[in-house]
């Protein structure tokens, strides 16, 4: 491919909105270009990158024995109605009404739409077990697009459905997927982990998110020190173990002046005390209760588990009315002690018991407790793992300690059950002719956010650093000066030997400065590039390694197999990188 025919517009500014590597590349090295807020235009070096991801995806989805489908990305509104998903999302479902006034959502995943069409043409257990893909462009109105192709309003999935007569089946049909994603993320040289995640109202053992791991990622991994265990934070579960420290005898409740401390570190400061010794007294509505929640002051509450304890649909900090309304005190001075238990539960998780002679809010502006002993000054309802996992915890698995790692989500599977096919419908008839629910599994692949990982993990400050599985071109062929004859053919030659060799090549033959070009070759980042100097006259050529900059003088005649042994190499590279980090 002639560079001076193909759309690359390189910037050297950086784009003012980009906040990360990955977006401030993505733009800079002509990959794509957004149209409005969250939505992109892949441009011919960004879509070669996503053609790649997507033979991988595939490859390895049909090796798992799932077969391709496209849907509709236009869903009735009748069919959200049926699953009761059209009323329980709200602005982040983008709807559209046709010319008869018919209401209609764009697509943001299609367990709906996959669903229909398994009850339509599935009716026996001889078809089953069933797993369907597509890749397909999907649309949710996020309420803060950003970091470029990470969180967009359009973007790209591969997502599949799989159908079982049986929750083995489903277990069979997971791992299957598991496996298939362990592949794909693997070629694609990504350094990822799967992680433990909450399944939410789904409910069911098994959600794993895959996360490809960087600084800047979204999502906080908690992973053991030793052995395999990693969890999502809103996940991970804490052990408790009782302290051991002896307790002495704990005088009596005493109301102490704290005025304007309302904060942890406030009351800390004021009292000279550690946080582990202050009770920290959140008020929430859990669908449609109030229950106060107590968690240690160095401790956080992690309301995914709170939401699970109650099996709650929703749970929200109490207003500040609400807050007055129970409690006759603003937030900051409230606590549990003199509460009327018919007006408010009182939970607590499990390290409140380790507060022997605490200090927490008196109900009253300006006024707190001290020598406050749980169990003694109040009562609770329940004792349970309620605070986010912290690093220098205990594995929960016996794996070491816990420490932390940022990532970015690229894959998802699910275990469904029947969530989808009870509302829906999704039967078969099993070998006694009797209707039996299917058991579903789903299965996401981000196509368009890999992008963005994999620059995000393969990058240095000259630009993008393409693991080979996914490079747009092998090989950049630059001559340093394209106004001389002999260059130029020398250059055209090694596009032609390349190419004949199932090798993909960019031909820089611009008009440009060899610096001007270099940099641009740098920005772009294709594995290989070779330069083609006066020596070529010799029939030498250099060919410098993208990654680590090193060059070698190589031969015309030995050329083609030296750029095929030293792209194999890479690859490996790339995935023995990707695997190290795994253990
Ligand atoms: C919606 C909107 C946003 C959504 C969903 C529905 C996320 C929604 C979860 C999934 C689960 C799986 C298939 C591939 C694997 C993941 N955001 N999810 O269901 F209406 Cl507006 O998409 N889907």
């Amino acid at each position: 491919m002639k560079q001076s025919q193909y759309l690359i517009p390189t910037l050297r500014e950086v784009p003012a909105d980009a906040e990360i590597a990955s977006h401030k590349l993505l733009i800079r090295a002509g990959l794509a270009r957004q149209l409005a807020s969250g939505i992109y235009s892949y441009l011919p070096l960004g879509l070669k990158v996503i053609q790649k991801i997507q033979t991988i995806v595939r490859e390895e989805m049909n090796r798992a024995g799932a077969q391709e489908v496209l849907l509709p990305a236009m869903q009735p509104a009748e069919l959200w109605e049926e699953s009761g998903r059209w009323e329980a999302y709200g602005p982040e479902l983008v709807r559209l009404k046709d010319r008869h006034e018919r209401r209609f959502a764009l697509g943001p995943t299609h367990e709906e739409v996959i669903s229909c069409l398994v009850r339509d043409e599935v009716n026996s257990y001889k078809k089953l077990p069933l797993n369907l893909y597509q890749i397909q462009t999907k649309f949710r109105d996020e309420v803060r697009p950003r970091f470029g192709l990470i969180r967009c309003r359009e973007f790209i999935m591969k997502d599949a459905y799989s159908f079982d007569t049986s929750w083995e089946g489903l277990d069979k049909s997971f791992q299957a997927m598991f496996d298939a994603y362990t592949r794909i993320f693997t070629r694609i040289g990504l350094n990822f982990r799967a992680v433990e995640a909450d399944a939410g109202s789904i409910g069911g053992t098994g959600t794993y998110e895959f996360m490809a791991l960087c600084d800047i990622g979204e999502d906080t991994i908690a992973y053991a020190t030793e052995g395999t265990y990693a969890a999502n934070l809103e996940k991970a579960e804490v052990v408790y173990k009782p302290s051991d420290k002896p307790t002495g005898e704990v005088p009596p409740l005493e109301k102490i002046h704290t005025p304007g401390a309302r904060t942890i570190e406030q009351l800390q400061q004021s009292l000279g005390i550690a946080a582990s010794q202050i009770v920290k007294s959140l008020l929430y509505r859990v669908d449609e209760k109030l229950v106060m929640v107590l968690v240690r002051g160095d401790h956080e509450l992690n309301e995914v588990k709170l939401k699970n304890l109650y099996d709650a649909v929703e749970v929200r900090l109490a207003s500040e009315a609400e807050i007055r309304g129970l409690t006759g005190a603003p937030a900051g001075f409230i606590g549990p002690v003199g509460l009327d238990p018919q007006a408010v539960e009182i939970v607590a998780d499990n390290y409140l018991q380790d507060v022997t002679d605490g200090v927490t809010g008196a109900n009253e502006q300006d006024y707190h407790y001290r020598h406050v002993v749980p169990g003694r000054d109040f009562a609770v309802s329940r004792y349970a793992d309620l605070r986010n996992i912290m690093e220098g915890d205990d594995c929960p698995r016996g794996g070491g300690k816990i420490a932390f790692a940022r990532g970015i989500e690229v894959g998802h599977v699910f275990k469904l059950g029947t969530k989808y096919s009870k509302p829906l419908g999704v039967t078969f008839l099993d070998e006694n002719g009797r209707a039996q629910e299917m058991v579903m599994g789903c299965y996401g692949i981000g196509i368009s956010r890999i992008v963005a990982a994999v620059i995000e993990q393969h990058h240095d400050e000259n630009g993008i650093i393409w693991p080979v599985s996914v490079a747009p071109f092998h090989v950049h062929v630059i001559p340093i000066n394209a106004k001389l004859e002999e260059q130029r053919a020398v250059s055209e030659r090694i596009s032609e030997m390349l190419t004949a060799a199932g090798l993909e090549v960019l031909y820089d033959d611009r008009p440009e400065r060899a610096g001007v070009k270099f940099k641009d070759a740098d920005l772009i980042g294709l594995p290989l590039r070779i330069t083609v100097s006066d020596k070529a006259q010799e029939g030498v050529v250099e060919v410098r390694v993208r990654r680590t900059g090193e060059t070698h003088e190589v031969k015309l005649d030995q050329l083609v197999p030296f750029v095929q042994e030293w792209l194999a190499k890479l690859d490996e590279t790339a995935i023995e990188f990707a695997r190290s980090r795994q253990e």
